[in-house]
């Protein structure tokens, strides 16, 4: 690093002194706080998100959000050139960065890190797109990774604006691939992709009509509904409207949105009993994630919840579906038996996975993150990954992509109209629609809409696919949420020492019954997960190892 490029780092650092006796780490989903205390890590992960861009030649992004958190929060997240999360052999180096005290021992960090092979004088300049999620924190935020962008001499920093996070990680991957990348060319994308599979509809089921074909959206008063309307308007056959767009004095993530749908398994704010029966979503504050539900006939706003789990089996049904008929093909030598895997973690309610493993599915679980799941699914032909909390996407593998064109083509001229090309024009489509980069609530959403048109179904028919059972999830504020360590994909705490075998004492007391706990990467509490056979017993489990945690743990002041 030369002197121009040290001085520059230290005069613009200077104006973004960490905040005093506050450590931050690069979280679940990079890093989360009150939004007071993180001007100084998002213009240092401005600097990072130059230098990843220097490291791999390519685009890199930067989102200012934290989606599923509380209003005053905010978050920074790095975007990799496919679009994924940073890599994790750089969080060590973010987490130092964030922390360095002083703009010396930030340039002391930067000047032994770039001496491990980032191209200062590469063939392209660093260059960042940046985007942000509607809190009103945002902008301010947002200069700071500008400032942190431009303290690397030459740096480009393009702002997209207010995006959902999909949108961000969408565009990153779109620019390294040579393709179009506005937010226009995403919504082209998805609503052309859409078409294709409305059209593909076997025509006995297209047409439905009836109250059952309309949708009706919680936008958690965050960004995904304003963009969802924007797609609605290049789309056909959908009936949707949209409450909680964030505009009608409607607190973000606050008693609305897909956190709170799936946590609490209430109807969120804006929806009431005059919805009993009509298939209802819900995004969260971001739009990565998607639950779906229906309003009960119980006058106590209760719920029926359709969470990522099930929306993990729509979508392997349907996928499942095309690959027999594609594997049916007369001419064996042409087929290709393409392998599916799913991705789950801990969270996944135990009937759904005895309900893919019954399809004959491999099941595969990973810790709680996208970055986890995703890594996982990457290994298949298509990988299909969900988390409950409705945050999860479908992977194609590039060889199987590959193979899927050249299969259609094929199919064009040898069968034109056949249930082979049909099959195989799907999953091309699903391809495109399905946000390759990350978990997409609106591409999601409309998928999941098309496959319900598909099959005939009704949200009670596909919420019959199996009986969840019933499951609790509880927060404990505690002291130092670090002190809970955990192994094998987040169901054992091997620290402290002692909790688990309390842990298993109280599970053996309740018939089916689970548990884990682990600590949140994005909020300071320890969560505590419990299923058994009735939802008392789920409550009663969950509440003594809430206890548990509170007794070894020590509550915070
Ligand atoms: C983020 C992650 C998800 C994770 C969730 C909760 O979601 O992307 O993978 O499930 O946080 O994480 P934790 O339990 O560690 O707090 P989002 O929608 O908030 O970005």
């Amino acid at each position: 690093m030369n002197e121009e490029q040290k001085s520059l780092l230290i005069s613009s650092s200077s104006h973004f002194l960490p905040p005093q006796g506050v450590r931050l780490s690069y979280g679940t989903a990079g890093f989360r706080a009150d939004a007071s205390l993180l001007s100084s890590t998002v213009y240092r992960m401005g600097i990072l998100a130059a230098l990843r861009s220097l490291k791999t030649q390519a685009v890199i992004g930067l989102m200012i959000t934290a989606s599923h958190n509380k209003i005053s929060d905010n978050g920074v997240k790095i975007a990799d050139p496919n679009g994924g999360m940073l890599s994790q052999h750089w969080e060590p180096f973010a987490d130092a960065l964030a922390n360095a005290p002083s703009p010396q021992d930030l340039v002391q960090l930067i000047n032994d890190f770039v001496k491990e092979g980032i191209p200062f004088n590469g063939v392209r300049p660093a260059e960042v797109i940046l985007g942000r999620d509607t809190r009103p924190s945002g902008d301010a935020l947002l200069k700071a990774a500008k400032e942190g962008i431009a303290s690397i001499v030459g740096a480009i920093a393009t702002d997209m604006g207010i995006l959902t996070t999909p949108q961000l990680h969408w565009m990153v991957r779109a620019r390294n691939m040579g393709m179009k990348a506005s937010e226009e060319d995403y919504f082209e994308q998805l609503s052309s992709s859409f078409r294709c599979l409305m059209d593909l509809i076997p025509s006995e089921k297209s047409n439905r009509s009836g109250p059952n074909d309309k949708l009706v959206v919680d936008g958690a008063n965050g960004v995904g509904g304003g963009n969802l309307e924007v797609l609605l308007k290049q789309l056909n056959g959908l009936s949707i409207e949209i409450r909680n767009y964030g505009e009608d004095g409607g607190v973000l993530n606050e008693g609305v949105g897909a956190d709170f749908v799936q946590k609490e398994k209430v109807v969120p704010n804006g929806f009431d009993s005059k919805d009993v029966g009509i298939r209802c979503a819900s995004l969260d504050g971001d739009a990565d994630r998607l639950v779906y539900f229906s309003v009960t006939a119980e006058s106590n706003g209760k719920i029926e919840l359709v969470d990522g789990d099930k929306i993990l089996s729509l979508f392997a049904l349907f996928i499942r579906e095309q690959l027999i008929i594609l594997s049916e093909e007369e001419d064996a030598k042409n087929s290709r038996q393409a392998h599916l895997g799913v991705v789950q973690t801990a969270y996944a309610n135990g009937a759904s996975t005895n309900y893919l493993k019954q399809l004959g599915l491999e099941v595969n679980f990973t810790p709680t993150g996208v970055k986890y799941l995703h890594e996982k699914a990457a290994e298949f032909d298509i990988g299909i990954y969900f988390e409950a909390n409705g945050h999860g996407t479908i992977l194609f593998s590039e060889d199987f992509s590959g193979w899927l064109v050249a299969k259609t083509k094929e199919l064009s001229s040898k069968s034109k109209g056949s249930e082979l090309e049909k099959a195989a024009l799907r999953l091309l489509a699903v391809n495109k629609l399905i946000n390759q980069a990350v978990g997409d609530a609106l591409s999601g959403l409309l998928l999941v809409e098309v496959i319900l048109q598909h099959m005939g179904w009704s949200i009670h028919r596909w919420n019959e696919l199996y009986h969840d059972l019933p499951s609790r999830q509880l927060k404990v504020k505690v002291a130092d949420r670090t002190a809970v360590v955990t192994a094998n994909a987040e169901t054992v705490v091997v620290s402290p020492l002692g909790l688990q075998e309390a842990i298993n004492a109280e599970t053996a007391k309740h018939s089916q019954g689970r548990c884990f706990v682990r600590p949140s990467g994005t909020e300071d509490v320890v969560r505590v997960y419990a299923e058994a056979s009735t939802q008392e017993a789920a409550d009663s489990l969950a509440n003594s190892v809430a206890k548990l945690v509170d007794q070894f743990l020590g509550c915070s002041s």
